[in-house]
């Protein structure tokens, strides 16, 4: 048994064992690094492999907060700091009912090679609460987003750990979150991201993951001489990312065809109404089902049931497949049809949204697959813009960031086909980011001592 071997077992044993999603994600990782592993000893020599799966911290906190009937609530609090080698700990925050300890150390866990990829100096943390927001008034929000804050804020910090938005957690709840922090500790201080401009939020932090993963599929595309241009898409999820995904899609001039919720999926063969869909998901906050009252062309498939890995949006023909919704959110069987409509190209907008036996299928047919920690790693990097806007009190406007954010998304793919070359890897760009995001942090580690 090889040193891989013996470390991925030891995760199974040790501190995986309940963990399905950490353990999932900690697999794919070790397996790619193999030729990274085999040309550097020096990381086995400081025990890197085993060092690198524990996590720093594991933080758990208790959140009572008053619901609009003065009746007392409780929900679970977390935050991971998994490892701080390259930065302060810098990571987004989840609130949805799925959240657990296993759900934010896989998100901890990704975090910490995305944010090596970007070549910034921040380290990984996740965290987020069981808090479903769905239903909650906007008092309600407020009030829980406080006592989250009050529950935790002495963990936080600008050069420790800093928070930002994910699935549930966007301007509203981050504004909510700051505003409590400040109270508790009379600072302005940068401990928190995706901060609405009037906080000192940064242009186009709410649009850098879908646009940050719409530049990357452009430019990996560049590289095989085709274009999105005129190319039927298809999106999963309809909140920041798959919204911003699908308008960015249209000024590259595809069409994409679908969007996707918790309760069901759209399918418009017309184009998605992006308006109508901003309207309904952002300003509404409603279900999916009244853009197809609205719009009497589209079809509007409700979901009967929630297995793993299966969505309607899948089964529509395309060039270019875009999950954008969450984990394991498409399966072996979704790849197959996928295959069988001849796509070209996955990028995962969402965190390990395809399943490994679909990922294996996709590899197999030698369909070009973005990896997540790649594709969708322009939010945190423009997070870490409006962190050193905050620091220096200097604003970008929305053109420079914009340009910044192009930049940074063609650097990353430009670092990782260098890796795939290096490593003669092809075009398997999930071992190419592994490999780059894992050498970035074990040199870190290895500089700092023990
Ligand atoms: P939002 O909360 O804005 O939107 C999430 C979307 O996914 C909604 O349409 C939601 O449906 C759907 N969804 C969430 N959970 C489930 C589920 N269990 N089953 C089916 N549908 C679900 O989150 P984001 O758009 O910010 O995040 C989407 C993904 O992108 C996540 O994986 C997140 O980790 C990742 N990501 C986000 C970044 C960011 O900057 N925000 C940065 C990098 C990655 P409904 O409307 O019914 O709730
Ligand atoms: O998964 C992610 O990269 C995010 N949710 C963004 C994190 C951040 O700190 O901006």
């Amino acid at each position: 048994m090889d040193h891989i071997e013996q470390t991925i077992k030891l995760a199974r044993s040790t501190n995986c064992q309940d963990d399905k999603n950490f353990f999932q994600a900690l697999q794919e990782v070790l397996i790619s690094i193999k030729p990274l592993i085999a040309q550097h000893p020096e990381y086995l020599d400081h025990n890197i492999l085993q060092r690198i799966i524990y996590p720093n911290r594991e933080i758990r906190f208790k959140i009572e907060w008053l619901n609009d009937n003065n009746q007392t609530q409780v929900n679970n609090g977390y935050r991971i700091q998994f490892n701080n080698a390259l930065g302060p700990y810098k990571g987004g925050v989840r609130f949805h009912p799925s959240v657990n300890p296993d759900i934010l150390k896989f998100l901890a866990f990704e975090q910490i090679f995305k944010n090596a990829i970007t070549g910034l100096h921040i380290g990984g943390a996740k965290g987020g609460s069981d808090f479903d927001p769905k239903g909650k008034s906007d008092k309600e929000i407020m009030k829980f987003c406080q006592a989250f804050m009050t529950s935790f804020y002495n963990s936080v910090g600008s050069d420790v750990d800093i928070l930002g938005g994910d699935i549930g957690v966007g301007e509203r709840e981050v504004g909510y979150l700051f505003g409590q922090y400040k109270i508790l500790t009379n600072t302005y201080g940068s401990i928190i991201t995706s901060k609405p401009l009037s906080l000192g939020g940064s242009q186009g932090r709410s649009s850098a993951t879908g646009f940050g993963l719409i530049y990357f599929t452009q430019k990996l595309l560049e590289d095989q001489n085709e274009t999105l241009k005129g190319k039927i898409c298809t999106i999963s999820g309809s909140g920041n990312v798959a919204i911003h995904a699908i308008e960015k899609l249209y000024e590259m001039g595809a069409v994409p065809v679908t969007c996707s919720d918790s309760r069901g999926a759209i399918h418009d063969s017309n184009g998605i109404d992006l308006e109508l869909l901003k309207k309904i998901k952002l300003e509404r906050r409603a279900s999916l089902e009244y853009y197809a009252i609205e719009r009497k062309n589209a079809t509007y498939i409700k979901r009967e049931n929630y297995d793993e890995g299966s969505n309607y949006v899948w089964e529509v023909p395309c060039f270019a497949a875009f999950p954008c919704a969450t984990q394991n959110e498409l399966g072996k069987k979704c790849a197959q049809t996928l295959i069988d409509n001849d796509v070209k190209i996955i990028a995962e907008g969402a965190n390990m949204p395809t399943m490994p036996d679909a990922i294996d299928l996709f590899v197999k047919h030698n369909i070009i697959f973005a990896p997540a920690k790649a594709a969708n790693a322009g939010g945190v990097a423009v997070s870490v813009l409006e962190m050193s806007q905050n620091n220096s009190l200097n604003y970008f406007s929305a053109e420079e960031v914009d340009k910044k954010l192009q930049n940074i998304m063609s650097n990353i793919y430009i670092h990782i086909k260098k890796t795939c070359d290096e490593y003669d890897l092809g075009m398997d760009l999930i071992s190419g980011a592994n490999i780059l995001g894992f050498k970035r942090v074990a040199d870190a580690m290895i500089a700092q001592g023990v």
